[in-house]
Formats: structure tokens, sequence, C-alpha cells
């Protein structure tokens, strides 16, 4: 069988400004395209459908598009929430999609969901395991089993109890490491400095014959080709210029063989891409005007209108800095680092005043960012 592996689709995601729907439904046409011409069976969405737990209607639109597509295709779907989605909201349908060959696995209710298909070798057991939180895990399995990130990850797929005579494929939504940090793209962390990141082992995953991973969006395998993470479809960040997307396709054979991997490229609609030089350069050697653009200026002083004269040929221009002095143009957003000295509660209040011109953050508010940080959620 043939799988095309996906990720973090961040579906209503909004950049600098810019809403980038237009751009999600252009790649996820392209995506379709592959998928008919690489005669896909399966898609596997690991995790961060949406942007954010309560998604924009247009993102909600979109994907269900797509559902609809991809279930007109013939083709079998699998998916699992991420960090960035509602368990609840994501699992919404599920029981009756499954009639049309879409499985969805939002919400972690103490087992792995295994869903069996069948090709010419014989039965598939796939497994869709949803983001984990710390939590929801330990409310299953106790607090030894479950005090350390790893643990909790190692616990969850230890339940598996999967038969190792069968081939076995899993979707996962966490930080896996085979011992040095993964490269990361840039835009899946937002609080890099406040608290400290944690990484489940690779070994866990020994016995699976594919492991399709999501959370980082940077396309690389971990420890062995077949342990993946597909990276997203787009750049999502100005730190992301230099990250080529593309998404794996997956073919499986025998037991035993292994599964052969394509990266099949990306091409956006717009693409993202960083430009260096002095204004007068820049401007004058314009080209491909509508892609998203940051922009590195070389000159020695600042330059007067730098941004709106930038604008004026790069509608679409995202940033832009100097390269001597570091100095941001756009004032509108200061760099900030967080003071260590300080707790995470107070950060966020000392962030939230500096970007509010000063107004305190609500005790709601505070505490939604309370409880994504206990879930072990610091990330994108
Ligand atoms: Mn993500």
């Amino acid at each position: 069988m043939r799988l095309l592996h996906l990720s973090d689709l961040h579906l209503g995601r909004v950049l600098n400004g810019f809403d980038l729907i237009d751009d999600q439904r252009y790649i996820l046409e392209q995506i379709l395209d592959i998928a008919k011409e690489k005669n896909v069976d399966s898609i596997l969405i690991s995790g961060d459908i949406y942007n954010k737990r309560t998604p924009t209607e247009s993102a909600v639109e979109l994907f269900d598009k797509f559902l609809e597509q991809v279930s007109e295709m013939g083709l079998n779907l699998f998916a699992i929430s991420g960090n960035h989605d509602s368990d609840v909201r994501v699992d919404f349908g599920s029981g009756v999609f499954r009639k049309n060959k879409i499985y969805i696995a939002g919400r972690y209710r103490g087992e792995v969901e295994k869903v069996t298909v069948k090709d010419e070798f014989g039965e598939v057991d796939i497994w869709l395991m949803p983001y984990l939180k710390k939590a929801a895990v330990a409310s299953y399995f106790g607090a030894e089993k479950t005090e350390t990130y790893n643990d909790v990850v190692g616990t969850v797929v230890k339940s598996c109890n999967i038969d190792k005579t069968r081939r076995n494929i899993i979707l996962a939504h966490q930080f896996v490491s085979a011992g040095e940090k993964p490269r990361l793209a840039g835009s899946e962390l937002r609080y890099e400095s406040v608290g400290t990141l944690d990484f489940a082992s690779v070994k866990w995953f020994d016995d699976f014959d594919y492991v399709a991973l999501g959370h980082i969006h940077r396309p690389q395998s971990v420890g062995r080709k077949t342990v993946r993470y597909s990276g997203s479809p787009l750049k999502y960040s100005d730190r992301e210029t230099d990250v080529p997307k593309s998404v794996p396709v997956v073919t499986l054979g025998k037991k035993g063989e292994e599964p052969e991997i394509e990266k099949v490229p990306l091409i956006p609609r717009r693409d993202m891409r960083k430009i260096k030089g002095e204004l007068e350069k820049l401007i004058d050697e314009a080209v491909d005007k509508d892609d998203y653009i940051v922009a590195e200026l070389t000159d020695k002083y600042r330059q007067h209108d730098a941004r709106a004269r930038l604008k004026q040929v790069y509608p679409n221009l995202i940033s832009v800095f100097y390269s001597e002095n570091e100095f941001e143009e756009d004032d509108a957003k200061p760099r900030i680092a967080a003071n260590t000295a300080l707790s995470f509660e107070d950060n966020v209040r000392e962030f939230y005043r500096l970007m509010t011109d000063g107004e305190e953050i609500s005790d709601e508010e505070m505490k939604i960012l309370l409880d994504i940080m206990r879930g072990d959620d610091i990330t994108e």
C-alpha cells in the first residue's frame, strides 16, 4: 500500500497579518494531485490540523472540503489531533466518518485506537495516537509511569502491545529524538526561552514499520529513515525561509522489507523567501513580487520609509530588518527575551503589558496559558 504523510497543516494560520487560507487551499489541492499521480491509498495527518483550538470558519470549511475530496477519491484518511487542536472538536463526526474510511482520533481515552486495513500482502495495523497531555495519560496509568515526557510517550506506545509479526504504522504528534535535538524549522516554538524542551526516545517506536510524526515543521527523519517528520506543508514563520517543504510518499511492501520513501517537493502558490541587499537595489531588482518577503537591508544608515517603499513593490512583505545593527524596522514588535529570573506567569504578564501598551492579562487568559504550560505544551 502507498501512504502520503502530512502533518501540521495549521489551517487558519495568519502570519504577520496575512491570512494564509488561499495558500493552504492551493497546497491541499496540490497534495491531492500528488496523491492521484502517485497512486496513493491512504493519507495520514499527524496532528495540528487547525492552527488553534477554535478554528476559523474558513479553516473548518477548507478541511471539510478536503475530507470530501479524499472520500470521493476513495482514499483512506487517518488523522490525529495535535497540540494546536481541540481534541473534542477534532473528534466531531469521527464516528460517522469512519463509514467513509475517514478515521480521526482527537481525544486520548486510555487506549490507542487501531484500524486494520488490507493490501495485497495482507493486513496492516494503523495506530492513531492523539497528542498526549501528561494529565490525561496520568489519569489512566498513574503518576509513576508518567513522570517525565519520555515516560508519558513511552507508556502509551508500549500499551499498544503490537503484534510484531504484522505490519504496524503509528501516527504521533510529539517531540521524538534519537539522542540529539531535532532541527526545528522555526515556527514550532513560541516561547523558546520559557521552560525546557523535552523529547521522547525514538526507541519506543522500534517495532513499528513506519512512524508518521508531526509537531516539528522541518521535514526530517529521526534515527532511521522510516521514523519521519513530514514537516508542515507551508512555511509558517519568517525564520523558515530556508526550509523547503515536501511530502513523504511511503510504499509499504511485505513485512520485513524496508518501506520505500519518496519525498515529493511542494511548490507553494507564493513562496516565502529572504532578500538581502541595499534598499534601492532590492527595489530595482524585484522579482516574483507576490511572494512573502523577509527583507534584510545592508544599508549602513537607516533608510527613510524603507518598509513602505518595499511594500510598494512587494505587497506581501512580512518583515524588514537591518543586518548591520539588527535594528528592527517594524518597531511595533520589539524583540523580547524572557527574563529567566521571573516565573512563567510573571513573564507572561510582562509580555502582555508590552504588547498591549500596559493592559493586564485577564485571569481567564492566564488560566488558559497555565493549562497549556502544565500540559507540557509550550510549543506551536
Ligand atoms: Mn505544529
